[in-house]
């Protein structure tokens, strides 16, 4: 074990020591939170704060996560819940007002440039029998590796118990406005993508990356039967993932987030996609809670912003 990853273990260590349900372990060269409670288990990796399994006490995992993530520094894992902020998938297909903030828009990694950093534990609060509160943070300073020259801290509070509940808060601590994209872009484990229906977007806008970002409104529930890579914008606070495999419902309660990504990558894109397995797009489907194109929000100085999402399956 690298030296650094010992001393960030036993220092997260120390701060878990006394909190009833919660250790930290090593999963090579990250460090990461264990949370166990009556009602459920989660562990929530430092890097990135990237929630990456949550299962109900008696229930399957909800979350998808790769077997074959390298859990390597700098090197965001496939599965879970990457926090994508400040600009979604690739730079160039975000407002020109957010290209226009990064000086090395050339070198932008997908997705932003948080996932991948350190974040640090601020809270871990065994709040009763059934829920355990975990606190992380990210300070950004005008000296990181994109070049984005706007201070702001951003949290993500996460409640872990009968439902998974996360907020994640943007705070503006510099002197000028800034113009951000957000997604918790989840990964969620199905029993098979071919019993798999996404209810609550009938009737939603969606631009369709597949189809020159076109836009079309969705016509009943949707089905996945091949590569799917959508934004639906303006969605209802509730969707749902119905899985007639698992007899179970995953509920997505969000609040301000009008925008939802629906991807599942299908045959050809899964070969291409790494830390992913040849069939691994038959037992996931990503629905990602956002705020992005023309949702992506500004935050003013000294102001903040959020998005909140709760998830919950029976
Ligand atoms: O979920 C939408 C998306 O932008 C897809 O196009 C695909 O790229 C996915 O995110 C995964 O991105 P990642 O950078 O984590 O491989």
């Amino acid at each position: 074990m690298k030296t650094h990853s010992r001393q960030h273990l036993a220092i997260v260590q120390q701060q878990v020591k006394r909190v009833d349900g919660v250790e930290a372990i090593q999963c090579d060269e990250l460090v990461a939170l264990r949370i166990e409670n009556e009602s459920a288990s989660a562990v929530i990796f430092l890097q990135g704060a990237q929630i990456a399994s949550y299962q109900p006490r008696g229930q399957q995992a909800v979350l998808w996560l790769s077997d074959s993530c390298e859990y390597k520094r700098g090197k965001p894992l496939r599965g879970g819940i990457p926090v994508c902020w400040p600009w979604f998938g690739d730079l160039s297909r975000n407002p020109q007002a957010i290209i226009d903030q990064v000086e090395k828009a050339d070198k932008a990694p997908a997705h932003g440039f948080v996932r991948d950093q350190e974040w640090q534990l601020d809270q871990a609060v065994r709040k009763d029998t059934d829920t355990t509160m975990i606190n992380l943070s990210l300070d950004i300073d005008n000296d990181n590796a994109q070049g984005w020259q706007f201070p702001c801290r951003l949290t993500l509070e996460v409640h872990v118990g009968k439902v998974l509940d996360i907020a994640f808060r943007v705070d503006n601590t510099g002197l000028s406005d800034f113009f951000a994209s957000s997604a918790l872009h989840s990964y969620f484990s199905v029993s098979d993508i071919a019993n798999v229906s996404v209810e609550g977007l009938s009737g939603v806008e969606y631009v369709d990356s597949l189809q020159g970002w076109q836009r079309y409104s969705q016509k009943g529930q949707l089905q996945i039967n091949q590569e799917v890579d959508r934004i639906y914008q303006s969605v209802p606070d509730m969707v749902a993932i119905n899985d007639a495999g698992l007899l179970r419902k995953i509920r997505l309660r969000q609040a301000s987030a009008p925008s939802l990504v629906v991807w599942n990558p299908w045959i050809e894109k899964a070969r291409r996609l790494s830390c992913f397995g040849n069939d691994d797009y038959l037992g996931m489907v990503c629905l990602e809670t956002a705020q992005v194109l023309e949702h992506a929000q500004t935050i003013r100085a000294g102001s903040s912003g959020r998005i909140g999402l709760t998830i919950e399956s029976d």
